[in-house]
């Protein structure tokens, strides 16, 4: 098949990219805020509530016994995609944002008064609120890595920042405004040095390239399953076995507990500790529908892909005198921002719609990382493993029409 027929090829999984949007072929690029789902993930959750729908780890008929070994099945799928040691270190959440606030709320309920949190200029709220809270809570202090002129971590500061008080480091894998790639087993290796914890924030990272947690060798890693090709309200927490463990439990309630009375409670091991509650089970199935999908796939050839779509896209954009490109670190992934000089980013954004293209606009919840561009907001476009050339070429078409239009 040559490119054109592998394209159409994807793009026929994706039903909902065939479509109109406001009179004009629907050009999808904000795969950063989610990512459409294709057949066999819309599929998997179909067949699930058609034909297996029960609640899972509870009830001897066969209804739960294949809910649950589809459910369990999905852990494992998860467990080899990241390479986590044991399935048993792969607990569900809602999502990134889930996961976070938990181990924010239960390792950081075994920090102490003027302990350190070092975060970055660049994290998305999901990644700062969790932590100022624990910092309220705890009396403890948040320290931030400034970012260098071209968008990417200040790994100098890094050394500064770092010391024998830190006690955790939260960082995100990949910037969802910047498409900055970070370092990450680096900064693992010097925040192990000072004894410090490091949880990476996979989120944008997981759809585009291959995460191995134990060559990271960091301590958590979180993402969402639904920036993955996965349904919304699933996500995971990933997590090293000795931390999991020490762990406090973090929202109580069925199925987290081995046994209860009125005089005390036990609680379940891992992964069960941290899923109290009926699970998303439909959501949990279709993402291991995902995992499967993205694993058939030739994840080499898409990220190369997406590589030229990135440096085309860019090229296109700085042909635009009206244009500014922000940020341009050295690797990027899927993710461009930029400004239009003199215009508001939301009413591009709605011309831009108009002639049926989807962008983002706004501050895409990175506020600090705003205030340190000087900016009120960014336009942003985001690609996925369905984005063409010709998506690219609509957009620049439909921008230069909107900005002559302005
Ligand atoms: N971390 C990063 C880096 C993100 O990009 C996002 C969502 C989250 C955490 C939160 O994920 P959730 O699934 O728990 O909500 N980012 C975006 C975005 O860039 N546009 O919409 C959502």
């Amino acid at each position: 098949m040559n490119q054109e027929q592998n394209n159409a090829a994807m793009r026929a999984q994706f039903p909902v990219l065939q479509q109109q949007a406001n009179g004009y072929p629907l050009v999808y690029l904000d795969s950063a805020a989610t990512t459409q789902k294709p057949d066999p993930v819309i599929e998997a959750i179909n067949v699930y509530y058609q034909q297996d729908n029960a609640n899972v780890h509870r009830a001897a008929h066969c209804l739960s016994a294949r809910a649950t070994q589809k459910f369990e099945h999905a852990r494992d799928l998860v467990a080899q995609f990241i390479n986590a040691p044991s399935r048993e270190q792969v607990i569900w959440t809602k999502g990134a944002t889930e996961a976070i606030n938990l181990v924010a709320q239960s390792y950081g309920s075994l920090l102490n008064l003027g302990d350190e949190i070092l975060l970055s200029t660049m994290e998305h709220h999901a990644n700062i609120v969790p932590w100022q809270q624990l910092a309220q809570q705890r009396d403890l202090v948040i320290r931030v890595i400034p970012l260098t002129a071209n968008g990417e971590l200040d790994m100098n500061a890094v050394s500064e920042l770092l010391t024998e008080r830190t006690r955790i480091v939260a960082i995100t894998h990949v910037s969802n405004v910047l498409g900055s790639v970070n370092p990450i087993a680096q900064l693992v290796k010097m925040s192990h040095q000072v004894g410090a914890k490091v949880l990476v924030d996979g989120s944008q990272a997981v759809a585009h390239m291959p995460v191995d947690v134990q060559a990271l060798d960091c301590d958590f890693y979180v993402f969402s399953g639904h920036k993955m090709y996965g349904p919304t309200g699933i996500g995971v927490l990933y997590g090293k076995t000795e931390l999991l463990n020490a762990m406090p439990v973090w929202q109580t309630g069925g199925e987290m507990i081995k046994k209860v009375s009125f005089s005390g409670t036990t609680f379940n091991a891992l992964p069960f500790k941290f899923e109290p509650g009926t699970p998303n089970i439909s959501g949990v199935i279709g993402l291991g529908a995902a995992i499967e999908f993205l694993t058939s796939l030739d994840r080499v050839a898409i990220h190369n892909q997406e590589q030229v779509l990135l440096a085309y896209a860019k090229q296109q954009l700085e042909q635009l005198s009206e244009i500014t490109l922000i940020g341009s670190p050295q690797e990027q992934m899927a993710v461009i921002s930029f400004v239009v000089k003199g215009e508001h980013h939301s009413d591009i954004a709605t011309l831009l719609d108009q002639q049926g293209i989807a962008i983002r606009a706004g501050h895409h919840c990175a506020m600090p990382l705003m205030d340190a561009l000087g900016l009120n907001g960014t336009l942003r476009l985001s690609f996925g493993c369905y984005t063409t050339k010709q998506d690219v070429d609509a957009f620049i078409t439909a921008l230069q029409k909107t900005l002559e239009f302005l």
